[in-house]
């Protein structure tokens, strides 16, 4: 029997709990369930949880959260950070409005790129608690002027396919290609038994936060099965590999560092 299925009662510890735990940390990746992801508060955000799923303290050279508005929560007031960021709404209906774009109902599929510098507020509205995701990196000037804002929705980005691999998609959130940025935010999405043509072991660092179906992911040398709402951070060169196990199509949000020369 799967312990899920055993029987608890109200105000006690689900059974499997500890035993059963998913989440992992390790030098170069970790893998977090959403259960082990306690959460905080902000001073500019009001009746809204955060749960930071990567952060330097981790290892990553970015910071990605969730953030739970409840009802007649949100930005206190238009937040103008020194970093870029990038949202993407996962479920509920909060209303979002980001400098130069008119105010939007920013639903699940919903996303953003907000420029350093540029305001943005988040306001939940309605009756039901609204999730989004927010990823925050430090933005890396080259001799081009920085992005200008994107407003935007999953159905409006076209699925690609640029590797020809079979049961493969792509969705760019953000323009592939453009020197300016230096992040990718992509949706992939495998057909049942799809996997990489290779093990990848690359520089770019990923957050991986998963939107739908369900897999086995790689992680250096050990394999984790990985559902909805499950995040993965990735540091540079980790070996990965995915592979879906589930009837229907997987997909997350992969964020990805690219375009730019070493640091040393
Ligand atoms: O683009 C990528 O690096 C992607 N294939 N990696 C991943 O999904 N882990
Ligand atoms: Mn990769």
């Amino acid at each position: 029997m799967h312990p899920r299925s055993l029987p608890t009662g109200p105000g006690r510890v689900l059974p499997g709990a500890i035993g059963h735990n998913r989440g992992v940390v390790s030098r170069n990746y970790a893998f977090l369930p959403p259960e082990g992801v306690l959460p905080s508060r902000l001073p500019n955000y009001e009746a809204t949880a955060v749960r930071f799923l990567a952060a330097p303290a981790l290892g990553a050279a970015f910071a990605q959260a969730l953030l739970e508005i409840a009802p007649g929560g949100g930005s206190r007031q238009p937040c103008a950070d020194t970093v870029q960021t990038f949202l993407y709404a996962v479920s509920g209906a909060a209303t979002l409005t980001v400098d130069g774009h008119p105010r939007i109902e920013f639903t699940a599929g919903g996303y953003a790129y907000v420029p350093p510098g540029c305001a943005f507020s988040l306001r939940n509205d309605a009756d039901a608690t609204a999730k989004v995701l927010v990823l925050r990196k430090p933005y890396e000037a080259i001799d081009l002027p920085p992005p200008e804002p994107i407003v935007s929705h999953r159905s409006q980005v076209p699925r690609t396919n640029h590797l020809g691999m079979e049961g493969r998609a792509w969705q760019h959130l953000l323009p592939v290609g453009d020197m300016r940025f230096d992040m990718e935010m992509n949706i992939l999405i495998f057909s049942p038994g799809v996997c990489f043509p290779a093990v990848e072991t690359h520089i770019m660092e990923h957050g991986l936060y998963m939107l739908e179906g369900q897999g086995i992911y790689l992680l250096d040398t050990d394999w984790h099965e990985i559902w909805v709402e499950d995040f993965i951070w990735m540091g540079p060169f980790c070996p990965q590999q995915f592979y879906p196990t589930g009837y229907g199509e997987a997909a997350y949000l992969l964020y990805k560092n690219v375009n730019r020369e070493i640091a040393f």
